[in-house]
Formats: C-alpha cells, structure tokens, sequence
C-alpha cells in the first residue's frame, strides 16, 4: 500500500475521525490522498493556530485523536502553540507535517521555509510531543508509524509524524498493530496497596478527579472506586462534570485562591488527597504546589503514582484502578460540609447594563429552556464565569490558558460531535481567532458565539489598574459577523441578552455572534474573588 494511505488507515484505527489543516506545497501531495480518503473528512481553516485547538477540542469532546495536518515550517511553525498546550493539558494530537524531499534534503542547498536547518522544525517537535517519526524509510515507516500512534494513545499527548513529499506513494508494508506497552502487574499491586493504606490511615481522605480520567476513558470505574471507597470527591477545573452521575458525586470544583472556600479547605487541609488523573502545575485553575503538602499527597497521573517522595513508574491509570476496586473498602464517613452553592438561574431581563454573571445566567437559563449544548471557553474573564454555567461539558485551556483556543474549539466540537457548540470568548481572545468563523458557511457549522466585550484585557487591567495599554479599542463585531455569512446581535441590556439567546437558540443554520458590551472594571465573582485573594497575599508577602 502507499505510504500515505497507510498512515491515514493506521489513523482512523487509532481513533481518529477527521483532519484539521493547511496545505502547503511541501503538503500538497500528502493533501491530495487526504482528500480522496472518505473515512477522514477535511476541514481547512485559515491560521494554523485554529487547526491546532480545533483538533485538540474535537478529541476532548469526541475522545480517539485529533489529528492536524500542515506544511513544513511556515505552517508547522504556527502549529506550535495549540501543541504545547495539547501537550500541558494532555489531549491526543497527531501533528502531521509535509516536508521536503529525500533529493532537496541532500541537495545541500537552502530550502525554502527552512528555519536553521532542516530538522529545526522536528527539534521544535520534540519539546512539546511525546513520540515522534519522521518516515523517511519504506521499511521502517510501518513500525514507526504503529510505535507513534500507540504513544500518542498511551501518554494522551501530542505526537509529530513528518512525511517528505516524495514518500507519500511510496510503498510500504502494512501497519502492524502493537500490544500495549508492558506493565508490571506486581508493581500495579503494589501501588493499589499502598494508595489504599494510606487513604484508609488517614483522618480526611479527599480524591481529586481531573482531565486524565476522561482522556483515558475510565470514568465509570472510577466513580465505582470512589463510591466503595465513600470517599469525598472534588474535580479540578478541567475535570469539572466528571462523575456527575456518580452514587457519590464531586463536592464541587476545586480552583483554589478563586473557589468556593469549603472546597478550597477541604482540599487544603486534607491529610490525604489522592491527585487521580491530575495535570500538576501552578496555574490559577489547578492545584497550587504552594498550598499542597506533597508528603500527603498521593499522585496518580502520566502513568506513574507517587506517593510522598517515591514513585512506582508504568502504572497506566486504568490499571491502577481495576487494581484499587478489587480491593476497596469504605474509608468511614464523610465529614461534613455545607452544600456547594446554587448555579445561577432566572435572570430580571430588564433594562439594566450587562454583568459577567447576568452572562453565565442567562445561559443557564436558555439551556434550562432549549437543552444543553457542548461549549468551549477561551481564556479570559468569560473562562471564569463559565464556573457559574452549570452545564459542565466545556473544552477550555484550564491550565496552559492560551488565548485564541474557543472559536476555533467550537468549530472543532461541531466537526466531531455534529452538534453545535456555544462559544465564550473575551473580545480579546476573539481578535486573535474570531475569523475563523467565516470557515463555518462553507464546512455547515453554526456554534452560537457569545463575546465578551468590555474593550477591554480586563484580567490584565484587574493586576494592573494603572496601565493604559490594556485597554482595547471598542470592534462592533456584531457588525462583521454578516459579511462572514452569519448573524450578528448587539447586546447592551439583560433584556437584550435574554432575547439574543433565545433567537440564537432558535436559529440554525448559521453562526450567531452575541456582542456583549461589558463595562471594565466588571468582573465575575470567580475572577473578583481570585483578584482579592492574590492582592491578599501579596500584601502578607509585602
Ligand atoms: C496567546 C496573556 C491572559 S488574559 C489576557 C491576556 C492578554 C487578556 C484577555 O483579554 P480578553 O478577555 O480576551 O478581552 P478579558 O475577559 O480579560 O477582557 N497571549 C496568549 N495567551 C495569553 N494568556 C496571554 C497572551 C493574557
Ligand atoms: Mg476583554
């Protein structure tokens, strides 16, 4: 078979069900068999980037992998970004990058997008995907391309396979299906022991749950886990709407400085929190490593547990909890705690000026009337009142909180899932990859897209009152949304977000653009509350 056929064959067995892309020359040949593969549909779209988070957002909703294809340098190069944070918040990609041919490469001469030297790109690479290939030999593409595509499957992260352009009919064996990694069943046990000991010595056991549990599909085993256990459950913020329907279902949402203080104090003061699944780093939106003990913690994440200070490597996760659920017992009761509060509901559709929080109720509201719909969040205040929307299906960059990630998120839910996605997104964000959504006409997507716009990079000008150069013109965006074939509101009253989400809830067929004027200076409770508790502790620092 050739090579390029076979890969997109190995591809749609690994799970994958589209492709994202920009062609280039050096990836015109390798488009071309894209192009005639029917089981892969193609969605080009305009800026490298939005190929990026769309393919990223499509196996966050969809699960398999996400799978981007681009040219070499120019495009591979603006790919980047979107990679390195699918790589932080561990989602499945397959970069796949056209390249130069085995005759240029050995020319000696320049070629054209070539950066340093050839394999600049491929090192760029290898930073921010765990496996790469670059399928420059008949003999060993088939094993190369078997080995990356387990590895992206295994470590849930991005993977980079580049295909000079001379390769692409060249043919090569079959594909050969690999058996998983090994894993030790002993060192599994034994990890599964030592956990249990441990939450079963401690006096406030606690178990986080985060985005590992989803990538990995092992959600039912381990609301089962928990539930023996009768352990008390919190998500991170990308976990958010695991377990929901769990017999022992999440307190809440732990986002530290910014949460609900029981959560927060509960997770805080816990003598043994058990990590499952959770991307570790210091970010607003995840576990602060200043706030957690690491001699109480017990983590099981990147198929490795540590406990304290040791580690048993090559647990996958799955494995850990089959191993763990063979032997749970309840831990005991729970303590406890005051309810979580209420999600906002009923918004007063008056004539009164627009808040974050009018926003998230309003949503609610609309999803109370018309169903839920998948969402995507960019960065920015509206990523902090979704903590108000109750509706917990959202694909957002939790932890790496990349700006430019929701548009083009929202499309690529659409493209995998076939339902429409609603989009938050600060007028900010927009400006980076709002145009993306003149792809939605030709390709029949029609998310509802709510912007936040408070002219305004409000997070910054929240830590930075003083400056000026956060402020942002005022864009009429509802007034550009026509001419990329979709239909444009302004919204400046609760009344008018009342009736601008019900017109877009009721109208299909094409994108509907919510401009929402937001007054600077108004921010969510979330976002008001994570400002004061960081001035609070840079004044104590001070
Ligand atoms: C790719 C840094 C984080 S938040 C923010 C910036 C510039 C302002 C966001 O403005 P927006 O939302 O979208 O209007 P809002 O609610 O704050 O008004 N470049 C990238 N990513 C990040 N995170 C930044 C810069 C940043
Ligand atoms: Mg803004």
């Amino acid at each position: 078979m050739q090579l390029a056929e076979a890969l997109l064959q190995a591809l749609h067995r690994a799970g994958a069900r589209e492709i994202f892309g920009i062609p280039g020359d050096f990836a015109l040949p390798l488009f071309e068999v894209i192009e005639r593969f029917p089981e892969l549909p193609l969605y080009t779209l305009s800026h490298e980037p939005a190929v990026g988070f769309a393919a990223d957002a499509a196996t966050r909703f969809r699960g398999g992998i996400g799978v981007a294809a681009i040219t070499y340098g120019a495009g591979a190069f603006n790919l980047v970004n979107p990679v390195a944070g699918a790589y932080a918040e561990r989602s499945p990609l397959v970069v796949l990058s056209g390249a130069p041919s085995r005759p240029e490469r050995s020319s000696g001469l320049l070629v054209h997008h070539q950066a340093r030297t050839l394999d600049s790109q491929l090192n760029v690479y290898r930073e921010i995907t765990c496996d790469q290939a670059v399928l420059d030999d008949p003999v060993t593409a088939p094993d190369a391309i078997a080995r990356v595509l387990r590895s992206c499957h295994e470590h849930s992260q991005p993977v980079y396979i580049e295909v000079p352009r001379d390769m692409v009919g060249v043919d090569i064996g079959p594909v050969p299906e690999l058996e998983p990694s090994r894993v030790d069943p002993d060192a599994v046990e034994a990890a599964a022991v030592e956990i249990l000991a441990r939450l079963e010595a401690a006096r406030s056991p606690v178990m986080m749950v985060d985005a590992e549990v989803r990538r990995y599909g092992v959600e039912d085993k381990v609301a089962d886990l928990a539930h023996r256990l009768g352990i008390p459950v919190v998500t991170t913020f990308m976990g958010r709407g695991l377990l929901a329907d769990s017999p022992n279902p999440p307190m809440g949402t732990y986002i530290g400085m910014a949460g609900e203080p029981e959560i927060t104090d509960l997770v805080e003061s816990s003598d043994a929190l058990f990590l499952l699944g959770v991307i570790l780093s210091d970010t607003n939106f995840s576990v602060s490593l200043h706030k957690i003990d690491l001699r109480k913690t017990i983590v099981a994440a990147q198929r490795e547990v540590r406990l304290g200070f040791h580690t048993y490597p090559d647990v996958p996760l799955e494995a850990l909890v089959d191993a763990m659920a063979a032997q749970a017992r309840p831990l005991g009761p729970r303590p406890e705690l005051p309810a979580p509060p209420e999600p906002p509901y009923g918004m007063a559709a008056d004539d009164s000026p627009v808040t974050p929080t009018d926003i998230a109720t309003a949503v609610n509201d609309m999803m109370h009337k018309h169903g839920p719909l998948p969402m995507a969040s960019d960065m920015g205040d509206c990523l902090f009142t979704a903590m108000d929307i109750d509706h917990h299906a959202i694909a957002a960059p939790g932890y790496y909180a990349g700006m430019g990630f929701g548009v083009p998120a929202g499309l690529g839910i659409q493209a995998a899932t076939g339902e429409r996605a609603l989009v938050l997104v600060g007028d900010g964000a927009f400006q980076m990859t709002g145009w993306e959504l003149g792809n939605c006409r030709r390709h029949g997507w029609d998310p509802i897209v709510i912007v936040f716009n408070n002219a305004s990079w409000e997070i910054l000008r929240a830590f930075q009152p003083d400056a000026k150069y956060t402020d942002l013109d005022d864009w009429p965006f509802h007034e550009m949304a026509g001419p990329l074939g979709g239909v444009g509101i302004h919204v400046r009253t609760r009344r008018e977000l009342a009736d601008a989400l019900e017109r877009a809830a009721t109208t299909r067929g094409s994108f509907v653009l919510i401009d929402v004027a937001l007054q600077r200076g108004h921010m969510s409770g979330t976002l008001s509350r994570y400002v004061e508790a960081f001035e609070r502790r840079r004044s104590q620092e001070c």
